[in-house]
């Protein structure tokens, strides 16, 4: 059986300290490094994952190019078309310790929008490993997540808690929207 091979561009979103960097790298390096590191405007990383056929046959070989954007709001007007041209897929990423991180996503959302139309996004609500500081309660996320129409994943990059499948999730529905678009007719 051939191996098919598809490429994609995904953009990390969501205010500063949400995690971004942090889950990026644990997806990457499968590490969580407690030191703070700003991203400086953006940095690319790549990683390549095999994924099932969205259409049933097979694996797909995609090879994923994941910018993780500085939180900045002045930056990322300043910057997005930079950033977000030719994204095709969305980690919209909010902070469970902190409920506006969730509503920030607003903004971030019709930014990328306006670039790059409408994407798949898939929601990353991040630090789930702080329980005793969840401001977040899942009723209110999964809300927030049908007024969007559009998936949610709890994760901790601390301690990886659906990283690995928040990021194969966006990839398996970016080809699925990649497939359709594709169709004739
Ligand atoms: P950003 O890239 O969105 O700006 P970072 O966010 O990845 O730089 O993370 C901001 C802070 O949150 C960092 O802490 C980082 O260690 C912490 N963090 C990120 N993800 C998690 C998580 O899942 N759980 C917990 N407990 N902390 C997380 P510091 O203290 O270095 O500022
Ligand atoms: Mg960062």
């Amino acid at each position: 059986m051939t191996t098919e091979k598809a490429k994609m561009k995904l953009c990390l979103a969501g205010e500063a300290a949400v995690g971004k960097t942090s889950l990026v790298r644990r997806f990457i390096y499968d590490q969580f490094d407690d030191k703070y590191t700003v991203t400086l405007g953006a940095k690319v990383v790549k990683k390549t994952v095999t994924v099932d056929h969205p259409e049933g046959e097979g694996k797909i070989e995609v090879d994923l190019a994941i910018w993780d954007i500085m939180g900045e709001k002045f930056l990322r007007e300043l910057l997005r078309e930079a950033y977000f041209y030719g994204a095709q897929g969305i980690l919209a990423v909010c902070d469970v310790t902190r409920s506006d991180t969730m509503a920030d996503l607003k903004e971030w959302r019709s930014s990328i929008e306006r670039v790059a139309g409408e994407v798949p996004i898939i929601i990353l609500a991040n630090k789930v490993d702080l329980k005793d500081e969840t401001m977040i309660d899942e009723e209110t996320l999964r809300l927030f997540c049908e007024g969007w129409q559009c998936p949610y994943v709890l994760t901790s990059a601390k301690t990886g808690e659906n990283v690995e499948n928040a990021f194969r999730d966006m990839a398996g529905t970016v080809l699925k929207s990649l497939l359709v678009g594709a169709k004739p007719g």
